[in-house]
């Protein structure tokens, strides 16, 4: 019998396998934490309109079925962290945040994807200020990217690392830890993330591979961060090991007919 690390996810399906559940689990995988996971919709890119976003929600009932089998398998003293992605609804909003809120979690890891290019802006909307209300008061971690730490911020613009960092203070008002991802987005040679304790800016920083996108980035970061908590890391050391994970994944990048290649988790 092993007794690994156990993990779970609350994100959507993404067929292509460059975002959401899919790159969440490979990243639990390669870092040797078991992963638990529910599925909070399905999101079809269409290769004949741009790759453009088909996205179907799941049933609220069906979500929280998937969450009470998650639950019910492992303890929480055996699983106490939970990353949360792409919710996409009003709805699942809601019907995640109560699911979650029956168990006491150590790390609660919330990657703010708020927008989907499929959905329609103004339930988009809806669906930012919900996660907004009722998410982002779970959560002890969150990974905004550029576009997110600026909406959550209430933020014009971030055009500069010292944006990034006035971003990461601000969210840092509602959650202990923020992780804003500067990426490939902002200016500069490097590829800069920075992370506020609540106390000070850390820096974590790699050279630019190229100055194009790769899918997945994101997502992975967010979930190594997620499955090196799961194995007690402290938060300095999860970031760094995170960003040592992604900046090798995009070196190692795997090419696909998508509009950007995406992160090789096995790097
Ligand atoms: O990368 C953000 C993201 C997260 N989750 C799902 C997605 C996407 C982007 O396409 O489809 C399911």
């Amino acid at each position: 019998m092993t007794n690994p690390p156990i993990a779970m996810v609350v994100a959507g399906s993404e067929a292509t396998g460059g975002a959401g559940f899919q790159v969440d689990i490979k990243t639990f995988q390669q870092l040797g934490v078991y992963g638990v996971g529910t599925l909070t919709c399905i999101v079809a890119f269409d290769p004949k309109n741009n790759w453009g976003h088909r996205f179907h929600p799941v049933d609220p009932q069906i979500l929280e079925e998937q969450i009470e089998a998650a639950l019910a398998c492992h303890d929480e003293t055996n699983m106490d962290t939970v990353k949360i992605g792409m919710l996409g609804t009003p709805t699942t909003v809601d019907t995640v945040a109560k699911a979650l809120s029956n168990r006491k979690w150590k790390n609660v890891v919330l990657d703010p994807v708020l927008i989907c290019k499929g959905q329609e802006p103004g339930a988009a909307l809806d669906t930012d200020n919900a996660l907004r209300q009722q998410i982002l008061p779970l959560a002890t971690v969150t990974t905004p990217n550029v576009f997110e730490a600026k909406t959550l911020a209430g933020m014009d613009a971030i055009e500069t690392i010292a944006d990034l960092e006035a971003a990461a203070r601000k969210i840092g008002e509602s959650v202990p830890y923020v992780v804003a991802k500067g990426g490939v987005e902002l200016p500069g040679e490097d590829a800069i993330d920075v992370l506020w304790d609540g106390k000070k800016i850390t820096r974590y920083c790699a050279k630019k591979i190229g100055n194009e996108r790769v899918s997945g980035a994101g997502c992975t970061l967010a979930a190594a961060i997620t499955a090196e908590l799961a194995k007690g890391t402290d938060i300095h050391d999860a970031v760094g090991a995170a960003k040592e994970l992604v900046t090798r994944g995009i070196e190692y990048r795997v090419k696909a007919h998508t509009p950007f290649d995406t992160v090789w988790q096995g790097a």
